[in-house]
C-alpha cells in the first residue's frame, strides 16, 4: 500500500428527506438527534475518485473542476486511514451533476460517494451498514444515500447504532420527485450544519420538533408499507413545514424561503385541488421538491416551471444505492 497508488471511483445519488433530520445529539460522532426517512433520487448524482498516493504531502480535493478546501474531506479520510492502518494522503476528484451546496443535498451524495470510493481505495471491504455509518461521519444525510429507494435513518446513542437501511414499498416505481430550482441554484450563505445547531440552541420550537419526529416516522413507515401515497405526501409536506417552523423561530431566524418558494407552494396547492398528486418538501435552501407520481410528473413540472423565479424543474425517479 505505502509504495503504490491505489484508486477507486464511486457514484452516489442525493436523497430528499420526507421526514427531516434537523439537529444532532452528538457533534463529535455526528449522531442525529432523531431518525429520518428519505427517497434517493436518480437525477442528482455525484461521482468521486479517490487515489491514495504516497507522493502527496497533503490531501487534495477538486470539486467540479476546481481546487476546493480539503479540511472536511481530510477529517473524513483520517477515519478511513485509521481504520485501514495507513497514513497515505489522497487526491479526491469529485463532480456533481447538479448545483453544489445550494440546498440540493450535495453533501449527501458527496459523502456517500466518498465513503465508498475512499474505503475501497484504502483496501477496506465494508458492508452497506458499515458504509452508512462511515458516510454519516461526513454528513448525516449521507448515511441514507448509501441505499437506493426509500431509506430510514436510525438515530442512535452509539456510533454503531446510527445508520440507515432501505425500506421496501409498493410505491417505489410509482413515485417521482419534481425539483423546482429557485434562484438559479446559487450557493447558500450558511451550511445546514451551522443552521441546525443554531436552531437547536436558540429555537423555542426545537423541543416540539424533537417530539414530533418519532410520530411522523411511524406514519411515514405505515404509509410506505401500505402503498398509501396520499398519506405519505401529506405527512412529508407537514414534516417539512414543521422543520422550517423550528428554524424560523430560531433567534435570529433562519429563513431559507424566497418569494418564489411560496409561489411554488401555492402552485402545488392548486395542482392538488385539481386532482393532481403533488406534495411539497423543502430543505436547507429555497428550492421546492414536489412528490408526485409517474403519471402526474410532467404536469407538475410544466406548472412549476411557469412560476416566476423558478429557473429549472427536473423530474427524478427513485435512484439506486451508492456503487
Ligand atoms: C435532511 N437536511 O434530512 C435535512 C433536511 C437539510 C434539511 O440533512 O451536519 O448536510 O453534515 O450532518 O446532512 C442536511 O444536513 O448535515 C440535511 P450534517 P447535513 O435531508
Amino acid at each position: 500500500m505505502s509504495s503504490k497508488l491505489t484508486t477507486a471511483t464511486a457514484r452516489a445519488c442525493a436523497n430528499i428527506a420526507l421526514v427531516k433530520y434537523w439537529g444532532k445529539r452528538d457533534a463529535l460522532l455526528n449522531l442525529p438527534a432523531t431518525g429520518s426517512l428519505s427517497l434517493t433520487l436518480a437525477a442528482l448524482s455525484t461521482q468521486t475518485t479517490v487515489t491514495f498516493d504516497p507522493a502527496l504531502a497533503a490531501d487534495e480535493v477538486e470539486l467540479d473542476g476546481r481546487v476546493a478546501p480539503a479540511h472536511r474531506v481530510e477529517r473524513f479520510l483520517d477515519l478511513v486511514r485509521a481504520r485501514a492502518g495507513i497514513a497515505t494522503r489522497a487526491r479526491v476528484v469529485t463532480a456533481n451533476d447538479f448545483p453544489t451546496a445550494s440546498g440540493l443535498a450535495s453533501s449527501a451524495s458527496g459523502f456517500a460517494a466518498l465513503a465508498v470510493a475512499a474505503s475501497r481505495a484504502a483496501g477496506l471491504a465494508l458492508d452497506p451498514r458499515e458504509l452508512s455509518i462511515l458516510a454519516r461521519h461526513g454528513s448525516g444525510s449521507a448515511a441514507r444515500s448509501i441505499f437506493g429507494g426509500f431509506a430510514r435513518m436510525h438515530s442512535g446513542d452509539r456510533d454503531e447504532d446510527a445508520y440507515a437501511e432501505p425500506i421496501a414499498s409498493p410505491l417505489l416505481d410509482r413515485v417521482r420527485m419534481v425539483i423546482a430550482i429557485v434562484g438559479g441554484g446559487a450557493p447558500k450563505a450558511r451550511t445546514s450544519r451551522d443552521a441546525m445547531d443554531h436552531t437547536a440552541a436558540t429555537s423555542p420550537l426545537y423541543r416540539g420538533w424533537l417530539e414530533l419526529v418519532p410520530h411522523d416516522l411511524e406514519i411515514a413507515e405505515r404509509a410506505l408499507a401500505a402503498g398509501d401515497l396520499v398519506a405519505l405526501g401529506e405527512l412529508a409536506e407537514a414534516n417539512a413545514f414543521a422543520m422550517h417552523a423550528s428554524a424560523f423561530a430560531a433567534r435570529p431566524a433562519i429563513i431559507y424561503w424566497q418569494p418564489a418558494t411560496l409561489a411554488v407552494l401555492e402552485e402545488v396547492n392548486r395542482l392538488r385541488a385539481s386532482g393532481v398528486a403533488a406534495w411539497a418538501t423543502i430543505d436547507a435552501g429555497p428550492h421546492v421538491k414536489v412528490l408526485t407520481t409517474a403519471a402526474d410528473a410532467a404536469r407538475v413540472q410544466a406548472a412549476v416551471r411557469l412560476v416566476d423565479g423558478v429557473t429549472a424543474a427536473t423530474i427524478s425517479a427513485a435512484g439506486a444505492g451508492a456503487s
